[in-house]
């Protein structure tokens, strides 16, 4: 362990109770986490609000971030030009992640449809005709083989278009079509989007920042509408599309009676394949006869969050718990695919002689053991990972220290069985919803999403966030590791209507539904976007997502990706707070565009605070702000969550 100046305390570290226990473990036991080194490595204040540009070798250049305008870069560049081409590079990583997932999702369709993958098939072909006819491809009377087709061809534009509008823009609500039309922002396809977005950040062309912001939502907009969007639905499509199921959530999920095998990443296909195998009877035997009493399959951030909302399959925590959960020794085997993966989990899992492996060729770790997954034979690998994880229990060496908290959430809600459950299974409709919200049961609607960071004090501006606005009657729709926050702090389940304002618990127990709704991983945000297009479209709320009492927020983010799903949702019309950090000098041109301006065009706009109860604040002020323009606002105080009310959750957590 690498001598630290002093150890941050754990109760500043983190909220989440499993995680501090292993925190306190690893540093008996010597083992480096990443919170460590976080406090021993501050954030570059530069390089924190984005005003240093490295995209030539004149420099690097670095702004003054408290006379921004006392200097430019070496080539003359402005801090609005150097923030703008950074915030862009961002959006196009974040894209480039999301869309990359989607596409390897859209070939594996195509694969399964041809009769090339076999393993999987799909299971859900009423969505395949609903996405198809949304589309405008024809349904009646025709084979699902030849629709699922022609579906395939339609969404490959979402990539590889180089002209035109992506086929999702029919999902728009007009009017907010109508604005991006204007502003010349449809995307074409992401992969002309990104090389775009790339090009015009490069030294010496785009130097307006207006401009490139431009082409920062166009690329955006090719991520949520496009490569994310596509990825819900075709993953949908072929492993089944959720619906509420009660899961467990929490590193308590281990069991040391059996070969416990952690799952992270991105792609459900590792996950879906690891399901496989584990359910082959040989496996299951091989496992027995190794003493264990069976295979635990656990997932952990976002391909935890996709398999937990499909088949219920237990969670062992988010982001900042990944390190944290090999400390326990318990784990027999990590394997992991794409996205979020710490390099240094390779070393946590050596400490703790658990095998680790890779399996996707794009994200390999230099020492670690990798077993390629083939989509054509996927169990292949997923059998090898099994074996692994059984020689690892049959030799176990170290002690095993579990912690025994399990919570239990209601997970698993699509778009489609929000408009179910609220408007029953004859007349499916958002109608309900926006009545709701129309006679101010309901203030508003708050998408809390992202990632946890290990600079800000993990889960807690989530959970505080989340309790202040349901006190409030807004309705809080979750995906990415935010929701394993809200479901270990017990949030998640009907009971926590208790905790919410009047109305919304009214509504939440007519429906029998709980106040903060999981609705998966973090691509799963398109679902968050096609709910708000169905409530445009049922009427009441105004012409375009800009006009509904909505909200989005993500607190401890850390990701590129988390940047572009921001700027997504900016882009078609809502307000976004961001907590912890922000990219950006403040008092800067490029800030008042972002923060200020970009609202009057009949866009979104982004916010920024750094604590949970701002957050909040700001959120509600925004709602209610809406809520006046479409005549709805009945006046209603704004109300914090007592001592008594925060004891009465632990209570019952
Ligand atoms: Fe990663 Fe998706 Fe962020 Fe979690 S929320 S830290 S991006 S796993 Ni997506």
């Amino acid at each position: 362990m690498a001598k630290l100046k002093e150890l941050i305390k754990v109760e500043d570290i983190t909220t989440c109770d499993s995680t501090a226990q292993m925190i306190t473990k690893a540093r008996k036991d010597g083992v480096e986490l990443f919170f460590d080194r976080a406090n021993e490595m501050k954030a570059c204040p530069i390089g924190e609000q984005s005003a240093c540009c490295k995209h030539c070798a004149m420099g690097p250049c670095r702004m003054n971030v408290n006379s921004p305008y006392d200097r430019v870069g070496v080539c003359g560049a402005t801090v609005d030009t150097i923030a703008a081409r950074n915030f862009g590079r961002m959006v196009a990583a974040g894209t480039a992640a999301h869309t990359d997932h989607g596409m390897a999702m859209l070939e594996l369709f195509r694969d399964v449809i041809n009769g090339k993958v076999k393993d999987f098939k799909i299971q859900d072909p009423q969505k395949l005709r609903e996405v198809s006819e949304a589309l405008d491809i024809k349904t009646e009377g025709r084979e699902l083989k030849e629709i699922a087709l022609d579906l395939y061809k339609e969404l490959e534009r979402t990539y590889t278009q180089v002209d035109g509008e992506i086929p999702n823009v029919k999902r728009v609500p007009p009017k907010t079509l109508e604005t991006w039309r204007k502003e010349g922002i449809v995307p074409r396809g992401a992969m002309r989007e990104i090389m775009e977005m790339m090009h015009r950040t490069a030294m010496g062309v785009d130097q307006d920042y207006e401009n490139i912001t431009k082409q920062i939502s166009r690329t955006a907009l090719a991520d949520g509408w496009g490569g994310s969007m596509v990825s819900t639905d075709i993953t949908d499509i072929l492993f089944g599309t959720p619906a509420p199921v009660l899961v467990e959530m929490d590193m308590g999920v281990l069991k040391e009676d059996q070969v416990n095998i952690i799952v992270h990443g991105h792609e459900p296909i590792l996950l879906e394949a690891m399901m496989i195998s584990a359910a082959d009877p040989e496996m299951q035997k091989m496992a027995t006869d190794a003493g264990a009493k069976a295979i635990n399959l656990v997932g952990m951030c976002c391909s935890g969050l996709d398999v937990l909302s499909r088949h219920g399959l237990p969670h062992a925590g988010n982001f900042s718990s990944t390190e944290a959960v090999l400390v326990t020794g318990a784990v027999d085997a990590m394997t992991v695919d794409i996205q979020c993966i710490k390099q240094d989990l390779f070393k946590v899992a050596q400490c703790y002689d658990t095998a680790f492996i890779t399996t996707n060729y794009r994200a390999k770790i230099e020492g670690a053991t990798h077993i390629a997954l083939d989509e054509h034979d996927p169990t292949d690998c997923t059998d090898q990972i099994i074996i692994k994880a059984v020689t690892r229990f049959k030799n176990r060496s170290k002690p095993i220290d579990i912690p025994q908290n399990v919570a239990r959430g209601v997970h698993g809600f699509s778009h489609e069985y929000i408009k179910y459950m609220l408007g029953g299974a004859y007349r499916g409709s958002y109608r309900p919803l926006n009545d709701n919200i129309i006679n101010g049961k309901i203030r508003g609607v708050a998408g809390v999403v992202g990632c946890t960071n290990p600079r800000s004090k993990q889960d807690f501006s989530h959970v505080e966030l989340v309790k202040e606005l349901i006190k409030n009657d807004v309705l809080v729709l979750q995906t990415g590791c935010s929701q394993s926050a809200l479901a270990k702090a017990g949030l998640t389940v009907p009971g926590a209507a208790a905790l919410a304002g009047n109305g919304l618990a009214e509504v939440c127990e007519t429906v029998g539904m709980p106040p903060v709704l999981g609705l998966g991983s973090c691509v799963d945000n398109s679902r968050i976007l096609v709910a708000a297009s169905e409530m445009v479209r049922v009427g009441g709320l105004g012409d375009s997502i800009a006009d509904l009492p909505a909200a989005g927020c993500a607190p401890e983010w850390m990701s590129e990706k988390a940047i572009a799903i921001g700027q997504y949702f900016v882009a078609s019309g809502v307000y976004v707070v961001f907590g912890h950090t922000f990219p950006i000098v403040k008092g800067t041109n490029f800030e008042k565009h972002m923060f200020e301006d970009y609202e009057n065009k009949g866009f979104g706009r982004w916010g920024f605070a750094d604590d949970p109860y701002k957050m909040a604040k700001m959120m509600i002020a925004h709602i209610d702000k809406k809520r006046e323009a479409l005549g709805i606002n009945k006046k209603k105080e704004r109300v914090l969550a007592s001592m008594e009310d925060r004891r009465s959750l632990a209570e019952t957590s």
